[in-house]
């Protein structure tokens, strides 16, 4: 029988809403799911969800090792020896050190209350997710300049008048919804400006493409503000209304003219002026976006503060076309249950250093790239259990080999994954899940959606075809043996979903009809004048932070130029493209990688040319000790001082056969020593100097 479930794409985590159509238990297609943003389109990726299902290449039962760390010797489980195993080692851990030397990452976001709720129970403050290497000073800087999380806020494009992009990819470096969004505001004749250190797609989409010298982007900041608040440019009735410390940055900004930063990004005076003014037509229906990737540069966080002072400048905030604050369902009166809210939160001390060594960092997403330095020293105390769940560190941070060297250290590391990711191949066990067509999840709310607030959910479509388990069934079964299963009181996720809606008059069976739950029909705003929703101390956006001034720092850093490569030397940079999704988790779809399996290196044609190096030719790209070899792909849209790759082709598990026979050049490796945490608690991915020779 044909049968259609609405449910949430988890290619990756953008969490477009989606539209399985299933016969007798087997998947025909995944499909957007039209109710939503005006109909959701799928990428690449979420088309490919069906051949990641009958992949036969994934973990099909439960593994515990049977020889050396990655030694790829393995034998088959059933779950009970499995969560046995696994169980057992974590009580001796949790009696000879305490729960806090277990800790447990994931990869954040909305949809993770299971395993937050399991670290939580047992006793450990040790949550920590993937953004250390995604998005976390962005989300830190917003922390203390507005009270809001990155992802608390958003944009409402369709709206916008004018958009600069400080290095956001937003249509190749997809969220599928947000990219109809945004070629939404572009036929509604919004002006899309783009600044990058290379041509992307969205520079080709863009009204306006500048290519920045790499790590500039907080002089250009700077000078707009300074010329914005020297021209009169600015909002003056919002910045009087809702900001502190004008007259602060006012003084601060003063030497940073347009012609200072023309020398540091590259970028002409003429432009900067036209992009202030045009920018100050459009107010309030501007977005200085403030993207994400430049966080991996040491200083983003004060770049992170100025972008976000653009838009308090422009007004933008809960304006129309500008940044809008997410609002929940719960605000149109429909509450549901959360099972994380029923467990304790553990009031220890972090592994991390997140309330102490980094007062102003937020225990929300923790720093990652501490565990090894943690597990290696014992300071603040030891490390004997790491539980990954939907996060690939060895994929995703810098210095694999550093890392195993520090996990290998570990008395138990356990790795929940769809697929054998490289920290999976790494572990003691893997338990291996049910993938997103085949599991119930909690219910949650979709941010992105925030101006008409719905919940959705995870919905299983069929049964799962090998014997995996989805990760509400996972923690509550390792809960239970943990003694903890007084908060995984559900039989089923079904059951779960069911409890977490009562009172509302719903149940599960009522996102059969659009997928969503969507208590308001009309979109929601805060009133500018008197009602913005500021959480910091003073109720105001902080252009001077009291959090801040109170732990020392300062709020806004001088500019310094970023350190230039010498001759043959190059900064690495590194993103995504469209048809995968960062390190593991598509390179051996088999759609997806016929679509895409090699790796190049884009190197700018006049430097190329001094090393007498041409497209197709093969390169090393060294740091120190490690040499990758590529192909070299000459390009005229790269900053002279940049050499770019994509992210994630270096497989090193052999029993993802596709991808291990093409499996190029690593950028993780390169990274080798950048396993720091400066003051955003980003790693500082882009502080890679490479050297770059043609092998021919
Ligand atoms: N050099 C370099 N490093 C980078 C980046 C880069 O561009 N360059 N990008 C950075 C960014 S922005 C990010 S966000 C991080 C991401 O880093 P990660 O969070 O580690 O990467 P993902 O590929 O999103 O997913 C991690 C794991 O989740 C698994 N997975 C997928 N679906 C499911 C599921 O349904 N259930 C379970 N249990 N597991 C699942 C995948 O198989 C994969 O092993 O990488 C960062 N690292
Ligand atoms: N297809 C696909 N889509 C994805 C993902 C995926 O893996 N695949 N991952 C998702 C995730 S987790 C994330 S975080 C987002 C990331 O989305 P984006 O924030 O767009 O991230 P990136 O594409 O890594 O980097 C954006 C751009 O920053 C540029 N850049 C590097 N250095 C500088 C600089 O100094 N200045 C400026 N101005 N630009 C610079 C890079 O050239 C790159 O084009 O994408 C999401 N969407
Ligand atoms: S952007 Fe693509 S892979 Fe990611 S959730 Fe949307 S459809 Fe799925
Ligand atoms: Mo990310």
């Amino acid at each position: 029988m044909k049968k259609v479930t609405y449910s949430t794409c988890e290619m990756c985590t953008g969490r477009c809403s989606v539209m399985i159509e299933t016969e007798n238990n087997v998947v025909k297609h995944v499909w957007g799911n039209p109710h939503v943003h005006g109909g959701q389109w799928l990428c690449a990726r979420g088309a490919a969800a069906k051949a990641m299902l009958y992949d036969t290449e994934r973990p099909q039962h439960p593994m515990i090792r049977d020889g050396e760390r990655g030694s790829g010797r393995w034998r088959k489980a059933t779950w009970d020896e499995a969560i046995t195993y696994i169980t057992d080692r974590l009580k001796g851990i949790q009696d000879t050190y305490g729960a806090k030397s277990i800790v447990l990452s994931d990869r954040g976001g909305p949809m993770t209350e299971f395993e937050r709720a399991f670290i939580a129970a047992i006793g450990s403050p040790n949550y920590f997710n993937h953004h250390a290497t995604c998005s976390n000073s962005v989300h830190n800087a917003h922390m203390l300049f507005a009270g809001h999380a990155r992802n608390t806020v958003d944009y409402d494009y369709p709206n916008t008048k004018y958009m600069l992009l400080f290095g956001r990819n937003i249509y190749q470096s997809l969220k599928s919804w947000e990219g109809k969004l945004v070629a939404d505001m572009q036929a509604n004749g919004g002006k899309m400006v783009c600044i990058d250190v290379r041509w992307n797609y969205t520079a080709a989409k863009s009204d306006e493409f500048y290519i920045i010298r790499p790590g500039t982007d907080y002089a250009l900041a700077l000078a707009l503000i300074n010329y914005i608040i020297r021209e009169n440019l600015y909002d003056v009735e919002f910045v009087n209304r809702w900001t502190v410390g004008f007259e602060e940055l006012k003084k601060f900004v003063l030497p940073y003219t347009l012609e200072f930063a023309e020398k540091e990004t590259g970028i002409p005076a003429r432009i900067m002026r036209k992009i202030a003014n045009e920018a100050s037509d459009a107010k309030p229906h501007v977005i200085f976006h403030p993207g994400w990737m430049t966080a991996w540069f040491q200083t983003d966080y004060y770049l992170r503060r100025a972008i976000y002072t653009l838009n308090a400048l422009m007004g933008s905030y809960e304006a129309e076309g500008g940044i809008y604050m997410n609002k929940k369902p719960d605000e149109c009166g429909l509450k549901i249950k959360s099972l994380l809210a029923q467990v304790p939160k553990p009031k220890e001390e972090r592994f991390d250093g997140v309330g102490t060594k980094f007062p102003h960092l937020s225990d929300q997403w923790g720093v990652a790239q501490m565990l090894p330095h943690v597990i290696n020293s014992g300071d603040p105390y030891p490390v004997k259990a790491y539980i990954v769940m939907r996060h690939d560190p060895l994929a995703s941070l810098p210095d694999p080999e550093f890392q195993k060297q520090a996990l290998n250290k570990l008395d138990l590391l356990v790795a929940v994954d769809v697929n054998y990711s490289e920290t999976a191949w790494f572990s003691d066990v893997i338990l291996p899940e049910s993938t997103f067509m085949e599991r119930t999840d909690h219910v949650y709310v979709r941010s992105g959606s925030g101006l008409k607030p719905h919940y959705t959910l995870i919905k299983k479509a069929i049964d799962p075809i090998y014997d995996t388990k989805g990760r509400g069934e996972i923690f509550k079964l390792l809960g239970e043996k943990m003694g903890v299963g007084q908060y995984f009181f559900y039989e089923t996720t079904e059951d779960l979903v069911n409890w977490q809606l009562e009172g509302t008059g719903y149940n599960i069976d009522s996102f059969d009809a659009t997928g969503v739950l969507e208590p308001s029909k009309e979109q929601i705003w805060y009133d500018r004048k008197e009602k913005l929703k500021f959480n910091t101390p003073s109720k105001k956006i902080e252009i001077i932070s009291s959090k801040l001034t109170e732990f020392g720092m300062p709020s806004f850093i001088p500019y310094e130029t970023p350190e230039k490569p010498e001759e043959g030397s190059f900064r690495l940079i590194t993103s995504k493209t469209a048809v995968h999704t960062q390190g593991r988790t598509t390179m051996n779809n088999p759609l997806l990688h016929e679509i895409m399996h090699e790796n190049e290196l884009w190197i700018n044609t006049k430097e190329a040319k001094k090393l007498g190096i041409k497209t197709g030719d093969w390169v090393e790209v060294s740091v120190e000790d490690v040499k990758e070899k590529i192909k070299a792909k000459v390009v005229d849209y790269i900053h002279p001082e940049a050499v770019f790759m994509y992210h994630g082709f270096a497989d090193t598990v052999p029993v993802r056969t596709r991808s291990f026979k093409s499996s190029t050049a690593s950028d993780v490796r390169l990274q080798k020593g950048l396993l720091k945490a400066p003051i955003g608690g980003n790693c500082p991915l882009t502080e890679c100097i490479v050297k770059v020779r043609p092998l021919s």
